[in-house]
């Protein structure tokens, strides 16, 4: 279906553009709308100063560092039009975090929204392979340096020819043990998603308006808030701070159609339509990235008349592959495979088990993990499957539904969250002995970080030494990994091998 040379940033711009959409809106954010036609010469422009400039050359690797916003997006498409691997990072990242993926995927540039340039210049001043650090305007107002230079350049741009199978993404997750591994995904596989699940499951149109809380750096975020709405001659709205709020005045502005956010911004949206929020042009209501509770899934078909999607996706397989569908589906099951995905439920010995019995998901269909020279790989896929590292079974009629995560990781109102990246953190505070951390039970968040703290000789367990360790994670690693509840004990319960017992503390809560 694809030809052999494919460059996804041309198709999801230039390509837009030939195909009549150039004046259609593309991107809205940041008080501003540009069309197909401006978003095009906006990353030519940026590609040539790439190139041109900063040498940027097919394969280079290059880290974005910024919040949602278009400049991002354009960022983003200018890499891939020059041939780059681009790396998309979360704002909230120290340089610590930082440096472990510019480690990891050895990126010699990057480009920085200007207001969030200290961790960033914190994290190259050390790096054996980060060269150079460019600011770019995050506002829009072309007001930095890339900006400054890129707007002297041509709006013609001739792309790179990369091949279909040429890697132009590196997604990175952070798995249960706080190691980042980069997941490689292809110009082909960033097309493949709308082709495939945006264009059959949600069943996009030129006349849809996209919104939505997930990051860009996370690929469900990159999907559904850039991907598909371009894919298809859509509007996305990009906001920089997607509280429900916030979220909601964009929908009644623009009369957004499709959301993709989790269960908690769900909740609190249901909680603003009680006041008089008008959610009615919403058509398409996606949630993932967390478990969505019944009664959150039930209140909202009962507010709006319409369901909620739910679905599961993962880094390693770039977006979902198994979802409700309008004209079929389960409440509380996950739906079914996307088109071109298969799903199955096997035992440790990768035999398919009975109808109904809880198993390892295993998954194959056109996209699936590469992890960049990484052991993992082998744990990831076996036998062409890829095992999510999720628990599911398979009913009757063919529904799949979630029955367990089966690693360390926590999911809190739609972040992931390595427990051990929290634990390495805390054991950094001079007051902390021991401590293990594990997701507890929340009723907003789905779950919250719990820390089980053993304090070290002469510290006090009171609410000061909690508000003080918070403090210590926050200014450590990404403020949202926060542990919110610190439980101080006397003592961890181990293995006679010395291991942590953290299912122990799961279950005793
Ligand atoms: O659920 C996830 O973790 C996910 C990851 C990537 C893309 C989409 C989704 C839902």
């Amino acid at each position: 279906q694809y030809p052999d040379h494919l460059n996804a940033g041309v198709e999801l711009t230039d390509r837009m553009v030939d195909k009549g959409f150039g004046d259609h809106t593309a991107l809205i954010g940041n008080g501003r709308r540009r069309t197909y036609k401006e978003l095009s010469d906006w990353t030519n422009r940026l590609a040539h100063a790439l190139v041109e400039d900063y040498g940027v050359r097919p394969g280079n690797r290059i880290l974005i560092r910024s919040a949602n916003n278009p400049a991002m997006v354009a960022c983003w498409l200018a890499a891939t039009k020059a041939g780059a691997v681009v790396v998309n990072t979360m704002p909230m990242l120290r340089a610590g975090e930082l440096s472990k993926i510019v480690d990891k995927a050895e990126i010699s540039l990057a480009l920085c929204d200007t207001r969030l340039m200290d961790e960033m210049v914190a994290c190259a001043k050390d790096s054996a392979f980060l060269k150079k650090v460019i600011g770019f305007d995050g506002t829009a107002n072309h007001d930095a340096e890339l900006d400054r230079i890129a707007l002297s350049k041509s709006v013609r741009f001739e792309a790179v020819k990369t091949g279909r199978d040429d890697v132009a993404l590196l997604g990175f997750t952070s798995g249960t043990t706080g190691v980042p591994k980069a997941t490689m995904h292809f110009h082909r596989d960033l097309l493949i998603i709308a082709d495939g699940y945006a264009k059959e499951v949600l069943g996009v149109t030129p006349d849809d308006v996209f919104v939505g809380s997930p990051p860009l750096a996370f690929t469900f975020g990159l999907g559904g808030l850039a991907i598909f709405p371009l894919r298809f001659g859509a509007t996305a709205t990009l906001l920089e701070n997607a509280s429900p709020p916030n979220m909601i005045e964009i929908i009644e502005t623009y009369k957004a159609t499709i959301s993709f956010t989790a269960p908690t911004a769900y909740r609190a949206m249901m909680k603003a339509m009680d006041e008089g929020a008008d959610l009615s042009s919403l058509r398409v209501a996606v949630s993932a990235g967390e478990t969505l509770p019944g009664p959150v899934f039930e209140e909202w078909v009962e507010k709006t008349g319409k369901p909620i999607l739910d679905g599961i996706g993962a880094t390693e397989m770039l977006h979902i592959f198994i979802s409700n569908r309008f004209e079929d589906m389960k409440p509380a099951s996950t739906g079914k495979p996307v088109g071109g995905y298969e799903a199955r439920i096997v035992d440790e010995e990768m035999n398919e088990v009975p109808r109904g019995t809880v198993g390892r998901l295993a998954v194959r269909g056109p996209t699936g993990c590469r992890y960049m020279a990484d052991d993992r790989q082998m744990n990831y896929v076996r036998d062409g499957w890829n095992l999510t590292g999720d628990s599911f079974y398979q009913d009757e009629d063919g529904f799949f539904h979630f029955a367990a995560r089966s690693d360390d990781m926590i999911v809190s109102a739609g972040y992931n969250i390595a427990g051990p990246e929290v634990e390495a953190a805390l054991l950094a505070h001079e007051a902390v002995a021991e401590c293990a951390v594990i997701g507890a039970a929340d009723a907003d968040r789905g779950q919250i970080v719990e820390a089980y703290v053993v304090l070290a000789k002469g510290a006090v367990g009171d609410a000061l030494m909690v508000k003080l360790l918070q403090d210590h994670v926050k200014a450590t690693i990404a403020p949202y990994k926060y542990p919110r509840s610190v439980k101080f004990v006397d003592a961890l319960p181990k293995t006679q091998t010395g291991k942590i017992q953290r299912f122990r503390l799961r279950a005793e809560g």
